[in-house]
């Protein structure tokens, strides 16, 4: 090992065994709370209480990082100026997204979900969080790369829809094509890329959901 390189520390890790019958219990449990998530685009403004954001977003942040540099960071908007700034920047994207820089191939795809270039979620939801992905950082003067940070931003992103829809709200990962916008709205340094918008809030009462299956077990697992 270099001289000069710190030295590994390490602290007793406290397991808990769990009985098998309730490792079974809890995994039924897990399983039927994430079945019921559905990505939602109608919200209703009701406001949601900003703790249950904090603590969603404190445990988006217990996610796996390349060399635990925890390359993510995740900006609350609440103000209704700039999440209508967000929406209107948005809907000009999608837009020419939607007629004509995506593929025949590719709206034919998205048209079961009924999705277009209008966005009213974007100012109606409470809160927006967009989710950024700190791909370099400086330190004592130089700069660093940060590793695997698409992966490690992706799980944290699925811890976070975890915690949300475990905490009852909706959520959307919207990724408007392309998404620089956020960075110049949200004035984040050039090191922070945009990775994705998410909505979180009430579902709208009379909300609904495309009807779309999942995959079985069977298709998408393979045992050897
Ligand atoms: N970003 C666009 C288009 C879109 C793309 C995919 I892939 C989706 O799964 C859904 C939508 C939009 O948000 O409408």
């Amino acid at each position: 090992m270099i001289p000069d390189f710190p030295a590994p520390k390490f602290v007793p890790f406290s397991f808990r065994a769990l009985p098998v019958d309730e490792q079974l219990q809890r995994a039924d449990d897990f399983f039927e709370l994430m079945n019921t998530r559905r990505t939602i685009r109608e919200y209703s403004d009701r406001p949601v209480p900003f703790e249950l954001i904090e603590k969603a977003i404190t445990t988006a942040g217990t996610a796996p990082s390349g060399a635990n540099l925890q390359p993510w960071r995740f900006v609350v908007v609440r103000d209704a100026e700039i999440k209508k700034k967000i929406r209107e920047a948005a809907e000009k994207e999608e837009y020419e997204s939607y007629h004509g820089r995506m593929s025949e191939k590719w709206l034919r795809r998205l048209a079961p979900l009924g999705t277009n270039e209008d966005k009213p979620f974007l100012d109606i939801a409470p809160y927006l969080i967009v989710v950024f992905r700190i791909n370099s950082f400086v330190e004592d003067g130089e700069t660093e790369p940060t590793y695997y940070s698409q992966e490690s931003v992706g799980i944290a992103v699925g811890l976070l829809l975890a915690a949300l829809h475990n905490m009852g709200l909706a959520t959307l990962t919207h990724t408007p094509s392309p998404m620089k916008f956020l960075q110049e709205i949200l004035g984040r340094p050039k090191n922070e890329v945009p990775f994705v918008l998410i909505p979180v809030g009430y579902p709208a009462p009379d909300a609904k959901v495309p009807d779309i299956k999942r995959k079985p077990l069977e298709e998408i697992m393979e045992m050897i």
